[in-house]
């Protein structure tokens, strides 16, 4: 008997601070033209079992993000890309702009010093540095709310911020709970109960929920725990989660233009983060992160429809 061949799919992985990215390089559906933000569209209407494939079990994992490299509609910008993860699209993704920075300069697409990368929700800059870390200078960014205080059954009233930094992220520093690895399913349970509440008491736009405790590393500012969209943790300290905190820094007057940030993540990784003022009468920022990623695969994925779980276990 004849099977059809499997479809392939190119990809390289990294990670980021522990934070896994699969960048897409070859093998991907045509979306059309258009603006990245235009072909998410698409991606999203027609594409989602390819998303599902990608970065699914057996094939990833809930933690993966997936970055597909598509054509800028902007010419300045070196790439388009357009970031998913196991539940659907993402707006931008700090970690997964380091990943794709060392994933092109590994591919020799790119040398050291500043990139404009096209996303669904902005151009994004990215500068290489000679080390091999990685800067991103994210979208503008700013607070909505202050303090918004929620009842999250089963644990009580909650307050935190809700802000937009690529994603949205509800901020909380006065949960009470130990930011520890060996606290993550306690961690996870409150962090996606504390969403469901924000969801339905008021900001139904936010998708990642972002704790906040006292540092652990030398030099640092805060530790983070940031539960995703999908009910995965970042293992890094978020690049959008980070540059959210920014914002709230900036809007309460705890942190100076220029000044750094040293925000580390529940495993002990680090994002150094600053901003500028994009627009200080209204409270607009643009954040800066700096991380290092490293490559660690390559792969040609298949994608064989006699296979029952060929687009993924969703
Ligand atoms: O680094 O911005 C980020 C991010 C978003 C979701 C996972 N990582």
């Amino acid at each position: 008997m004849n099977s059809p061949k499997p479809h392939a799919v190119q990809v390289i992985d990294s990670h980021t601070g522990g934070e896994p990215t699969r960048v897409v390089i070859g093998g991907a559906p045509d979306l059309g033209g258009g603006t990245v933000a235009e072909r998410l569209k698409v991606f999203r209407e027609q594409h989602d079992r390819f998303r599902s494939a990608v970065v699914n079990e057996p094939r990833g994992s809930d933690v993966l993000v997936g970055a597909l490299l598509v054509p800028p509609s902007e010419p300045s910008c070196v790439a388009g890309v357009i970031y998913f993860n196991n539940v659907g699209p993402l707006g931008m993704c700090g970690h997964g702009t380091i990943g794709l920075v060392a994933t092109l300069a590994h591919l020799g697409r790119i040398r050291a010093g500043a990139h404009r990368i096209e996303t669904s929700v902005g151009i994004v800059t990215a500068t290489l540095h000679d080390d091999g870390s990685a800067s991103v200078e994210n979208v503008p960014s700013h607070r909505q709310t202050k303090g918004a205080t929620i009842e999250v059954p089963g644990f009580g009233p909650v307050s935190g911020d809700v802000a937009w930094s690529g994603n949205w992220f509800y901020l909380v520093e006065n949960h009470g709970q130990t930011l520890a690895l060996a606290n993550v399913e306690k961690l996870t349970d409150l962090a996606w109960r504390i969403r469901q509440a924000v969801n339905a008491q008021g900001f139904p736009e936010v998708d990642h929920v972002e704790l906040f405790g006292p540092p652990q590393l030398s030099g640092g500012h805060s530790r983070n725990f940031v539960l995703c969209p999908g009910k995965a943790y970042d293992r890094s300290a978020c690049g959008t989660g980070t540059s959210a905190k920014l914002a709230c820094l900036a809007a309460d007057g705890k942190l100076r233009a220029g000044e750094r940030w040293v925000q580390e993540s529940i495993i002990g990784s680090a994002f150094t983060g600053s901003y500028r003022w994009a627009d200080q009468a209204h409270g607009i920022v643009i954040p800066t992160i700096t991380g290092q990623a490293f490559v660690n695969g390559e792969a040609t994925l298949l994608l064989d429809e006699q296979d029952p779980f060929c687009w993924g276990i969703r």
